[in-house]
């Protein structure tokens, strides 16, 4: 298969690039670099040393004799590029990661809300638009977030895959109608996932857009078997408070010796899937496509789910460092239940890698080896949902 990676030099787009280009498909790249330049901006950088595009593709076929192309182009801003690549390369699917994916970042100020909304929903409109203007029959591929479906709205019912059925009341009876789960996005971020859902509805019937929308929970780990394969070729490793996610920041903090974060009373629960999964779960998307006609195609892609207190707790007696709950500096509800529908991918042969199995060693063991790399001033996240809000001093220097 011919296959477009939209945001291919991220954290999921990386690896997904790597597994795919192994299983045999031809892989392009696209991604406009916004990540690493963000990176300059917040004065960080990711914990593991990632090596510029450009080498990391030469390696991966030093190693594999496998080629990636990798293109420079901005998918918010650049649509007749855009319309020219797809029509020149005419790729089987299109796999869209290329959107700003931090809640903290998009809540920072103004500009960063502006920011996160223009280059989302515009991204996500431009590729769609090019689909059809170029007449050729791409399936999307698109990572959404569990965010959409909000937290503690539906309490403990199951939240199903995208779409519950419901009985609308009418003078003649009720009406059964199958709808898109009511939205309840906790940040400018996830708001963007849920305008990306309608402009996805809107093109599979008006155009006939093949999509997949999956509704991915919070990836965690580092390393898939062919970002092992040489350094050069290591993964993102996210640690900061407005780009690290929970699992793998309390990991990193457990590795260097900084107590681990507990935002508020830490009953937050949230799906997670490892990064390994993400791969398998892309690779198993794109070989079950809906028709052109059918409605999207929705996925739960997660395999646990896990209150962020029994996480930290978890970690902790591993790893005997101290836990220490901090003011909340999100909007978002103190105590959630989390009830995942998640059988499609399961039923089309997903083994699911578990938090059990070891592998929060390699994790910590990537925190461990690049240890003198953490700066201990971006640990605690500082960024509040309004102006006002209490903000956590440094744990450490
Ligand atoms: P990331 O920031 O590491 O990667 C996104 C990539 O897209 C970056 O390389 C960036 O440079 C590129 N990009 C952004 N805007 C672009 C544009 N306008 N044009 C071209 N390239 C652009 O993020 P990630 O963690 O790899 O997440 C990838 C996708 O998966 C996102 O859409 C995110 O919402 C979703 N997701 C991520 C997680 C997670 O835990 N990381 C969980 C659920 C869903
Ligand atoms: N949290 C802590 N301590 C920390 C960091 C986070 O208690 O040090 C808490 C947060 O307050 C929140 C939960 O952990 O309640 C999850 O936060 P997160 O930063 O790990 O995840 P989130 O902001 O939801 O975003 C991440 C990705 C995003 C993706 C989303 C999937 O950055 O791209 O869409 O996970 S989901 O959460 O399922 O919507």
């Amino acid at each position: 298969m011919n296959v477009l990676i939209l945001g291919g030099d991220g954290f999921c787009g990386w690896p997904t690039a790597l597994h795919l280009s192994q299983a045999g498909h031809d892989v392009t790249i696209v991604d406009n670099l916004s990540r690493r330049f963000i990176d300059v901006e917040l004065e960080v950088e990711s914990l593991t040393p990632i090596r510029p595009i450009h080498e990391r593709v030469a390696v991966w076929e030093e190693h594999t004799g496998k080629q990636i192309r990798f293109i420079n182009l901005d998918l918010a801003h650049e649509y007749d590029r855009l319309v020219t690549l797809l029509v020149d390369d005419r790729p089987d699917a299109v796999v869209h990661f290329a959107e700003q994916r931090a809640a903290p970042y998009s809540m920072r100020s103004a500009a960063t809300k502006r920011y996160t909304v223009d280059n989302n929903v515009s991204g996500t409109h431009n590729l769609l638009c090019a689909v059809v203007e170029s007449g050729l029959d791409i399936a999307i591929v698109h990572l959404g977030t569990m965010g959409v479906y909000g937290y503690g709205w539906s309490g403990s019912a199951p939240i199903p895959e995208g779409y519950l059925t419901v009985n609308v009341p009418t003078p003649d009876g009720e009406l059964e109608r199958e709808i898109l789960h009511p939205s309840n996005p906790g940040s400018v971020y996830h708001m963007t996932k849920t305008l990306d859902q309608l402009l996805f509805a809107f093109y599979a019937k008006n155009d006939g857009v093949r999509v997949t929308d999956l509704h991915q929970g919070i990836v965690w780990g580092t390393q898939t078997p062919e970002t092992a394969i040489d350094e050069r070729l290591i993964n993102r490793f996210d640690y900061d408070g407005d780009y690290g996610t929970v699992l793998n920041r309390f990991i990193m903090q457990a590795a260097v010796g900084h107590p681990l974060t507990v935002h508020g009373t830490g009953g937050q629960t949230r799906a997670f899937i490892h990064i390994r999964d993400t791969v398998r779960c892309i690779e198993i998307a794109l070989s079950n496509p809906p028709a052109s006609g059918e409605q999207v195609s929705v996925f739960n892609q997660v395999t646990e789910t896990y209150r962020v207190r029994d996480l930290a707790e978890l970690i902790s007696e591993l790893t005997d460092t101290e836990i220490a709950y901090l003011p909340n500096p999100r909007k978002e509800a103190a105590e959630n239940d989390l009830n995942v529908t998640r059988d499609r991918f399961l039923a089309l042969g997903l083994r699911p890698t578990t938090l059990s199995e070891g592998l929060l060693e390699e994790t910590h063991e990537i925190g461990a080896k690049y240890a003198t790399r953490v700066d201990m001033s971006k640990i605690v996240a500082k960024t509040v949902w309004n102006a006002g809000m209490e903000v956590s001093p440094d744990l450490r220097r």
